[in-house]
């Protein structure tokens, strides 16, 4: 089943000319609207008009996350702010979030791929769907609630949390497809069996499932605790959001990207060079339709492998495997993206820390926990009344990694000189015991 057939099987010469079309048209817009791309590509001693087909992609710049938080809030944007009708926002690299705008074409442009999505994994107008990603800035509730929509199924607009409920809802309104990360699919079930209820015995027929890394055997795991088909749905905020490439039913391996709208490459994350197609490396986008928000070569962060053969579906779009790990520090800590770097910027601010702390992540059921170590000064140690500065000093940093990332640590203060200090890396620093 398709949603658009005529460009979801394109054949392959026809997807290439129409990338290329596309992407000299997308070059001279934002060289002529975006500041940061005329200087880039005036700095790189390229102009749009050179770029004659696909293989001169190569020559252009890559954009960065610095890039988005230089020219934060909406230093990025290619219409003037009348023409937003839509911002949403994730995490940046430090203090500060990143913003994304949408006009109301890039808001349909939008619904249509996750139109597609929901299409590509066997629903109609007949299914119900629970849709348990957040509703908000994340652009994962919003996204699949405009798609589910557009094919006419009948959303239920669950948002994240209120587990009980949830369960309840399940069993009461009996959606026939659930969408959320796979760890809140496996929590729910968890939380259901501890009611006394079996999710196999849920209409539940699909799961739609995404915004965080996840196993072929997690996946094995929740079709046999659910008794579904358990889909992989991928996308980035910065990208457009959730729809950028889905698992379809027939295929089973892997997420077709959309290429009418977006063209990937993989390179190697050390040196940025492009690798072949098939070859595991960073995955890097480039919006070919966007109006609010274009990106032109976007380093996504994501590692994966590109599937070229075609598909048993008759898609045409090439596949993309399983993200297999970052190629930064970013961590995806039930859902919400979370670098070291936004955690440092809020210990500094806190009198009394010394700058070392450890992270360490790990799996309380199948939720991720968090607990974070960090040094205390000397002087608050030894000084009396220290008890209950120490007692201020955990609350403020639980207070604000809610109030400035959305995650709730357990807080371990400890003093000066006992964390680990090797080299200072990264490494030291965060301690990931999930297993995937
Ligand atoms: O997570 C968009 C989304 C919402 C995708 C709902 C799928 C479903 P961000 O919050 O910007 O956007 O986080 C994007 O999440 O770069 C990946 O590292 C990770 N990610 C997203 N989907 C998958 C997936 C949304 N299917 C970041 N598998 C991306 C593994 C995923 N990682």
């Amino acid at each position: 089943m398709f949603y658009n057939e005529e460009f979801e099987t394109l054949p392959r010469e026809a997807i290439k000319a129409l990338q290329v079309k596309r992407l000299q048209q997308v070059l001279q817009r934002v060289y002529h609207t975006v500041g940061y791309y005329k200087k880039a590509f005036d700095a790189a001693k390229i102009q749009p008009d050179e770029i004659k087909s696909l293989a001169d992609l190569h020559k252009l710049p890559f954009t960065t996350r610095q890039a988005l938080r230089d020219n934060y809030p909406f230093g990025l944007f290619a219409v003037p702010m009348s023409s937003i009708v839509r911002l949403h926002a994730s995490s940046g690299t430090s203090g500060r979030s990143t913003v994304f705008g949408y006009t109301k074409h890039d808001v349909e442009t939008w619904t249509d791929l996750m139109a597609r999505c929901l299409v590509a994994a066997g629903l109609t107008k007949n299914d119900i769907i629970h849709n348990a990603f957040g509703y908000g800035l994340f652009t994962g509730g919003l996204g699949l609630h405009y798609g589910a929509e557009k094919i006419g199924a009948s959303v239920i607009p669950m948002s994240g949390g209120n587990t009980k409920r949830q369960i309840m809802i399940l069993q009461d309104f009996g959606p026939t497809t659930i969408c959320c990360t796979p760890s809140y699919a496996l929590h729910l079930a968890e939380q259901a069996k501890a009611m006394g209820i079996d999710v196999k015995s849920l209409k539940l027929r699909v799961g739609i499932f995404g915004a965080e890394p996840w196993s072929k055997a997690m996946s094995d795991e929740i079709e046999k605790i659910y008794g579904i088909t358990a889909l992989d749905i991928f996308g980035l905020s910065e990208v457009m959001g959730p729809g950028i490439a889905m698992e379809c039913l027939e295929g089973r391996n892997g997420m077709h990207i959309f290429e009418d709208h977006f063209i990937v490459e993989t390179i190697d994350p050390q040196t940025g060079k492009v690798l072949p197609e098939g070859s595991e490396g960073e995955l890097v986008f480039t919006t070919l339709t966007k109006e609010a928000f274009p990106l032109i070569r976007y380093r996504s962060g994501d590692v994966s492998r590109l599937i070229t053969e075609p598909c048993r579906c008759g898609r045409s779009h090439i596949k993309m495997e399983r993200v297999l790990r970052r190629s930064d520090d970013m961590l995806i800590i039930r859902g919400v993206n979370v670098f070291p770097s936004q955690i440092e910027a809020i210990l500094v601010d806190i009198e009394g820390l010394e700058s070392h702390y450890q992270l360490i992540v790990d799996k309380a059921g199948a939720l991720d926990s968090l607990e974070l170590h960090v040094e205390v000064s000397e002087k608050i140690f030894s000084e009396s009344g220290g008890v209950k500065e120490l007692q201020n000093i955990e609350k403020r940093i639980v207070k604000d990694m809610k109030d400035y990332l959305g995650i709730s640590p357990r807080v371990k203060l400890v003093e000066p000189n006992v964390l680990q200090r090797s080299g200072g890396g990264v490494g030291t620093k965060v301690i990931d015991k999930r297993r995937i």
